[in-house]
C-alpha cells in the first residue's frame, strides 16, 4: 500500500509539474508583450553592379535592454551573414559572427572596415535610390525574441 501511495503521489507530482510547465509555456508565449526596445539608425546599403551576387549593409543599432543580435534578414537577399573585418598579419580578413552582444544603451556600429552585414543570393541589383528592408532578430536573456525592422536606402557612401 505504501508503495502504491507514493506511486500515486508521484503521478500527482508529475501532473503538477506538467501544470507548472504549461504555465511557464504560456508565460513564454506571452513574453513578447515586454518586447525589447531597440533603435536602428543610419542604415544604408551599398549599390551593386550588374551580376554582382553579394552586397553589404551597414547600420547603427542601440537596444534599451541587454540583448543579442542573432540575425539580420533582408528582403533583398536569400541569405545574410554578419561579418567582422579583422587584420591578421597585415591581411584583411572577414570573420563570420553568429551573434553580436548589444549591451543596454550602447550604440553598436556596423560600418565599412568593421562589422558589416553581407547580403548573399541577391534577388535583384541594388540600385542607387532604391531601399532594402532589414529585419533585426534580437534575443533577450530570457530567450524572448523581438524583430525590429528598418528601411535602408541604397547609397554610395553613408553621408550621401
Ligand atoms: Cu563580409
Amino acid at each position: 500500500m505504501r508503495g502504491e501511495g507514493s506511486a500515486v503521489s508521484a503521478i500527482d507530482d508529475a501532473r503538477s509539474t506538467v501544470r507548472l510547465m504549461l504555465v511557464l509555456v504560456s508565460l513564454t508565449v506571452a513574453y513578447p508583450a515586454a518586447a525589447t526596445e531597440a533603435a536602428v539608425t543610419s542604415a544604408w546599403v551599398r549599390p551593386t553592379v550588374p551580376g554582382q551576387p553579394v552586397g553589404a549593409a551597414y547600420f547603427t543599432i542601440t537596444s534599451e535592454q541587454n540583448v543579442t543580435l542573432t540575425q539580420v534578414r533582408s528582403d533583398a537577399a536569400g541569405t545574410t551573414q554578419m561579418h567582422n573585418t579583422t587584420q591578421i598579419d597585415g591581411v584583411m580578413r572577414m570573420r563570420q559572427l553568429d551573434r553580436v552582444a548589444l549591451p543596454a544603451g550602447k550604440s553598436i556600429q556596423f560600418a565599412p572596415g568593421g562589422m558589416h552585414l553581407m547580403l548573399h543570393e541577391l534577388k535583384k541589383r541594388l540600385q542607387l535610390g532604391d531601399t532594402v528592408l532589414l529585419d533585426f532578430i534580437l534575443v533577450d536573456d530570457a530567450g524572448g525574441q523581438t524583430v525590429v525592422q528598418a528601411v535602408a536606402p541604397i547609397k554610395a557612401t553613408p553621408a550621401q
